[in-house]
């Protein structure tokens, strides 16, 4: 294959160990920053530096491409080296799968709009599914492999109480010593992972694979909004016309959840309006409302199918005000207090464009935006504004807060 081929594999053992260390330190910093993009935690917390840690993460993705294509023009070299050695084969072939996997599921949800949403979903779970199953593999793999591990080669744990004297000294091990210490604390790693990680992988397995019903139903129990009355769903919403919603959602924030009660909620639409109006909970629930179904698609890759809204249709609300013919933008404001979006005359007359109070014949929880949030179907999740309490009628453009932060403001799904 040439004198380059030649060139490069010279030195070639000092040249694997930097490769590998340079391929660790990679996977650790994409670990760190998938993590803090994966958890609804951090959203909260970071706010707009999400958006810095979603370019590293993707920088450093595209990056680990090398170390593996240098990699593979070293291949054929380790892999004579390796003869007989199985397990590190297999490790190889894992490792190199695994990044394979992440890299092209992780361009497949950059590219979110070239690949549309069922493969965005596809590559989201994928990505999600080799983390889970990657992630404590690799840990385990370089925990296990430290030096004070290899060492103590061939130590021994005794079982069966021989008292601490013995223990660890005698390489020549009776029968009643079980482990060898290696063995023994690669047990106890890989148990300490399994317990630590169990449990939201369990989670998370179970918001891929079943309906999105149960997550759901746990935030409605655990709803921090106190309003009275619940809102009483039609007929189509108790039986929810669409079947009942497949996926779940992901609850996303930029700021602490906010919840309300009776006194503190209010939905005002005021601006260019001929008529400014503000309802409190009892005069809102009152309002004559529309079911519908409809997807909703987030950009970052998740997607939830068949939801039955029940709600108002934004136009209605808008009709009720009465629109001025200076007004250009229809501007959303969220109880939070910070999130904001926007939507032109023509997007907000859209018929499914919807001020949600019930989602499958259920009020919606704090979590997910609830007393009452806005949807736009056939946009990116990111204009359905949560918590929504105010919407304001100007004569000039708005940069929502996504938008604001490299979100396109044309948001079609
Ligand atoms: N107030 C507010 N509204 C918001 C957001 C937010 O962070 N704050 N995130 C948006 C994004 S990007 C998505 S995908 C959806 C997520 O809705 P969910 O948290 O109910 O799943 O809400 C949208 N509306
Ligand atoms: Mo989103």
């Amino acid at each position: 294959m040439g004198n380059w081929l030649a060139e490069i594999r010279k030195g070639y053992g000092r040249k694997l160990a930097r490769l590998h260390a340079w391929n660790g330190w990679l996977v650790v910093l994409l670990a760190l920053s998938g993590l803090v993009l994966f958890g609804g935690f951090w959203r909260g917390v970071l706010g707009e530096g999400r958006v810095w840690v979603r370019w590293l993460h993707i920088g450093a993705g595209i990056a680990s491409l090398a170390p593996v294509l240098y990699y593979l023009l070293l291949a054929g070299k380790h892999w004579k080296q390796l003869r007989g050695k199985f397990a590190q084969k297999a490790n190889v072939v894992i490792v190199l799968a695994l990044l394979l996997g992440w890299l092209i599921s992780g361009l497949a949800l950059w590219q979110f709009r070239l690949v549309g949403p069922f493969w965005s979903n596809a590559a989201l779970a994928t990505h999600d599914l080799l983390t889970w199953v990657g992630l404590p593999y690799i840990i385990y793999h370089s925990i296990t492999r430290t030096k004070w591990l290899k060492e103590p080669h061939r130590r021994t744990v005794r079982i069966d109480g021989g008292g601490p004297a013995n223990a660890g000294l005698h390489p020549a091990a009776g029968p009643q010593s079980i482990m060898t210490r290696r063995a023994f604390i690669r047990t106890a790693i890989g148990a300490g992972l399994a317990v630590t990680l169990g449990p939201s992988f369990l989670r998370w397995a179970g918001g891929i694979l079943g309906s999105g019903a149960a997550n759901t139903e746990e935030l409605i129990r655990k709803d921090a909004n106190r309003l009275t009355p619940a809102p009483q769903p039609l007929p189509d919403s108790i039986t929810p016309i669409g079947g009942g919603s497949k996926g779940s959602f992901r609850v996303y924030t930029v700021t602490p959840i906010p919840s309300f009660d009776n006194a503190t909620w209010r939905l005002a639409i005021d601006g260019l309006v001929e008529k400014p109006l503000a309802w409190n909970w009892e005069q809102f629930v009152a309002l004559k409302r529309t079911v519908q179904v409809s997807d909703f698609h987030c950009v970052t890759g998740w997607s939830v199918y068949a939801n039955t809204w029940e709600g108002i249709p934004l136009k209605e609300l808008l009709r009720m005000a009465g629109v001025r013919a200076s007004a250009r933008t229809v501007k959303l404001y969220s109880g939070d207090g910070v999130y904001t979006d926007s939507l032109t005359l023509e997007q907000a007359a859209m018929d499914d464009v919807m001020v949600a109070v019930l989602h499958d014949g259920k009020p919606i929880s704090s979590d997910l935006g609830g007393p009452v949030r806005l949807i736009v179907p056939k946009m990116y999740a990111y204009k359905s504004v949560k918590w929504l309490n105010r919407i304001e009628l100007i004569d000039t453009d708005h940069t929502g807060y996504w938008e604001e932060r490299g979100y396109a403001k044309d948001a079609w799904v």
